[in-house]
């Protein structure tokens, strides 16, 4: 029997793709077909896929044409399967002519034609544009333009800044059409919209931007009332809009699968999470003033719950919270949580310095992800027996915030696309903390 192998990412399943995959079928008697892994394309920098690997496979499924599906998930993988596998032949489109060459030491390598006029790319940009505009334009909109370029079926259409100039300012070096005088002039240019204004405007801007039927991507820290967070879930849900916040930890793939190795038992019985973010800040910054809601809790207490919510959950008995205090804002806050079968605590300071690390106790060993994990490539699983210890590395591209661009777009193109990386309780539940802190309960100066 002879054998014949392809891979693809097989991204909205066309006609190009029937065809190779039948001329592939027609070297041999047998077609094992390779489809890539959500994260293996991540990986490779291809960010722009549509469908997910088991709608993927379903699709190749249906052709009736593959004998066998296999997943592609590493670079190199190729090599291991046409062993594995006892392949004869590997196929591949014309695109890719002369690129596997080196496959010839274990197999015959064909290279066939490809279908002219059409492909993935041409069908994606044929999807519907999502026009987003971006309310705030300091630092974080800065690198929110560039980093939305790699993803597809979303353009940056207009700015907001209440201060004209600086968003006329912003539009003339991301080469972004419109400036906004109003936010109603602005809603009228958008379908969705991109908060990264002051923390304290958030709750406000996401309200007016649901209330005009606009999908809303908000940036950390989401609001800081839980029954503000509720109220704007209820809006995006009874509009049928998606809300989302913008931590872009929870997007970084290594966060995700340091997450389910955890859930899945790699240490055993989670005890204790403990996480530091910690960032120096000048003492005239806007981060450290009261006005503006400044303080370390307010800045960076997200992400170093974020861990804690997803590994412990979100029912804890009981927070208390130490800060140092410096001008009315905390440049200092310590947090310790206390759950009915573990602990945890988080670090957070704008005027204090420590080891941005995150580390997680369990009966059977402990993760370690160093600093600064919140934006981690890296992480080790550790044991008491150092040669069972392992370390994992996933690289991401560019500053990560590509990612939850990504969910976000496929979450207002796809009806049914179900988002979760950060559930609709952990943001209610972050807001709840922060309101907790800012009402002075169980808070203690040091
Ligand atoms: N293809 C084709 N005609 C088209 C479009 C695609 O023959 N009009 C072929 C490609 O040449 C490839 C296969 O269909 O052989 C799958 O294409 P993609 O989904 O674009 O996958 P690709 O990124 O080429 O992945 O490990 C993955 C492989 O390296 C290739």
């Amino acid at each position: 029997m002879k054998k014949v192998i392809t891979y693809g990412t097989f991204d909205l399943f066309h006609q190009g793709h029937y065809n190779l995959l039948a001329r592939a079928k027609a070297l041999g008697d047998y077609l094992i077909v390779g489809v890539t892994s959500d994260s293996f394309d991540l990986e490779r920098g291809k960010m722009n896929t549509c469908n997910n690997v088991m709608e993927r496979i379903d699709a190749i499924r249906s052709t009736g044409l593959a004998d066998k599906i296999v997943i592609e998930e590493y670079k190199g993988q190729k090599i291991d399967d046409i062993q594995k596998y006892n392949v004869d032949v590997f196929a591949i489109g014309s695109d890719w002519e002369g690129y596997f060459d080196y496959l010839s030491e274990y197999c015959e390598v064909v290279y066939l034609p490809r279908t002219e006029g059409i492909s993935s790319t041409l069908l994606r940009n044929e999807r519907p544009l999502v026009r987003i505009g971006i309310i705030g334009t300091g630092s974080i909109a800065n690198r929110f333009v560039p980093e939305s370029e790699h993803v597809n079926s979303i353009f940056v259409q207009a700015v907001y800044n209440p201060e004209k100039s600086q968003a006329d300012e912003f539009c003339r070096r991301h080469g972004v059409p419109y400036s906004a005088v109003s936010t109603a002039d602005f809603y009228a240019e958008v379908d969705a919209v991109y908060i990264a204004s002051p923390h304290y405007t958030h709750y406000e801007y996401a309200r007016e931007a649901l209330l005009a039927g606009k999908h809303v991507l908000c940036e950390t820290p989401f609001v800081f009332k839980e029954a503000e967070a509720e109220e704007l879930y209820r809006l995006a849900e009874e509009r049928g809009l998606t809300l989302m916040v913008a931590l872009k930890t929870a997007y970084c793939p290594a966060f995700g699968h340091l997450l389910s190795l955890l859930k899945s038992g790699a240490i055993g019985e989670i005890v204790e999470v403990n996480a530091s973010t910690t960032t120096l800040m000048s003492e005239d910054s806007d981060k450290l003033d009261s006005r503006y809601y400044g303080g370390s809790m307010n800045e960076n207490a997200c992400f170093t719950l974020l861990p804690i919510l997803k590994l412990l959950g979100t029912d804890y008995r009981r927070i208390n919270f130490y800060s140092k205090m410096k001008n009315n804002v905390d440049v200092f806050t310590k947090a310790l949580f206390q759950y009915d079968h573990g602990v945890a605590s988080f670090q957070v300071g704008l005027g204090v310095k420590t080891e941005g690390n995150l580390v997680v106790s369990g009966t059977k060993g402990y993760a370690y992800v160093p600093a600064p994990w919140w934006k981690t490539d890296y992480f080790e699983m550790r044991y008491e027996d150092q040669n069972r210890n392992k370390k994992y590395f996933y690289p991401f591209d560019g500053e990560g915030l590509r990612y939850e661009i990504k969910e976000f777009v496929s979450s207002i193109l796809s009806k049914d696309y179900f988002y979760s990386k950060v559930s609709k309780r952990e943001n209610l539940v972050m807001a709840k903390v922060q309101e907790q802190y800012m009402n002075l309960e169980n808070v203690y100066w040091i």
